[in-house]
């Protein structure tokens, strides 16, 4: 029987769709921008644009495929945006997030803006405020994870049993209280962090032996941090999100601004051994040893020293994100990165 031609044309833009179809799907996400203080290291606050009142922002869990909308609520005293780090914003260039050139204005203070996208590709990226990056990103806290899975995982991705997210970023504390400065090229950053705290308020990553944990480096600060594993080699697999053709062992893999690296390891050797950037430098907390972006890789079932510096810490097993990681598609808050709204006069408004 002879198809008409408007039932061929259905038919091929139904094919053509199909993989659309069965893939992507909507998903929609509020986010607020409120003015908290957050307490980075012993003795240190600083005060923060915080996406949903935590630094690092929540998480934001899709597939490759998916159209993604975002409800921005300016809720402090200074303007914003966001770009979508990653998102290539195929046919959707307005949804960039730079003001002035795909973006009107600013996010100003009360306002809500929504960007609307297609994520495009998959891996580790991540969103960020662009008005007054030197700032707003540099030391106040305006950044947060976005993972994309893909379409097709590798047999590496399949392999893995536990994820964590790193964001690696710096604080200047001579502007700590001073909304509306800092970030710029003579300031000097002080403190030194991993997901927005510095060592002894950072957390250990527990695994057991036979664990395949991915670690997921983000670069959300203004320094390059040079992360070493002890005990461990890491196979890099991915760049900036992308696949690498042919993976490679370090013990130490760098994490410039902006970059993201994705990192296997294979946990098969049972003890207790740390993880910390080996830029000195980082590893103190305003030039006090020692403090910084470190962590121990802490294996069940070995004895736990009576000496060992984080034996009494209260363990927060969503410190890396890899709780919410285990949950279905979505945007989650961690409750170990929320701030104290910062005292009246300079807070939200409602
Ligand atoms: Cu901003």
């Amino acid at each position: 029987m002879r198809q008409s031609l408007v039932t061929r044309m259905f038919l091929i833009c139904a094919l053509a769709l199909l993989p659309r179809l069965v893939w992507a799907e909507a998903r929609e996400f509020n986010l607020a921008i409120d003015e908290v203080t957050i307490d980075v290291a012993p003795g240190f606050s600083n005060k923060v644009f915080a996406f949903n009142g935590q630094v690092p922002g929540p998480l934001i869990h899709v597939k490759e495929g998916d159209d993604v909308t975002v409800h921005v609520t300016n809720n402090t005293t200074l303007n914003h945006s966001i770009h979508w780090h990653g998102i290539n914003q195929i046919g959707t260039w307005h949804m960039d997030g730079v003001p002035g050139v795909s973006q009107q204005t600013d996010i100003k203070p009360g306002e809500t803006y929504t960007y609307k996208f297609n994520v495009d590709r998959p891996g580790t990226l991540w969103y960020h405020c662009h008005v007054n990056v030197w700032e707003h990103v540099a030391t106040r806290g305006m950044w947060g994870p976005i993972i994309v899975d893909p379409k097709n995982p590798t047999e590496l991705d399949k392999s893995v049993t536990k994820d964590a997210v790193l964001m690696m970023s710096t604080w200047q504390s001579a502007y700590a209280n001073s909304y509306g400065k800092g970030g710029m090229p003579s300031d000097v950053a002080d403190y030194f962090s991993v997901n927005g705290r510095s060592f002894p308020m950072t957390q250990p990553i527990r695994v057991k032996k036979g664990d395949v944990l991915r670690m997921r480096f983000i670069g959300a600060g203004d320094e390059t941090h040079q992360m070493h594993m002890h005990g461990h080699d890491m196979l890099v697999v991915a760049k900036d999100g992308y696949n690498l053709p042919v993976p490679y062992y370090v013990d130490t893999v760098p994490v410039g601004p902006g970059e993201r690296y994705d990192v296997i390891v294979k946990m098969n050797n049972p003890g207790y051994f740390v993880m910390h950037d080996h830029v000195d430098r980082h590893m103190t907390n305003n030039g006090a040893m020692m403090g910084g972006p470190m962590t121990v890789f802490e294996y069940a079932d070995v004895k736990m020293d009576d000496w060992y510096a984080w034996k009494t810490i209260v363990y927060d097993p969503n410190f890396f994100y890899s709780e919410s990681l285990k949950q279905p598609y979505g945007m989650y808050n961690s409750a170990g990165f929320q701030g104290k709204p910062v005292e009246q006069g300079r807070r939200r408004r409602q």
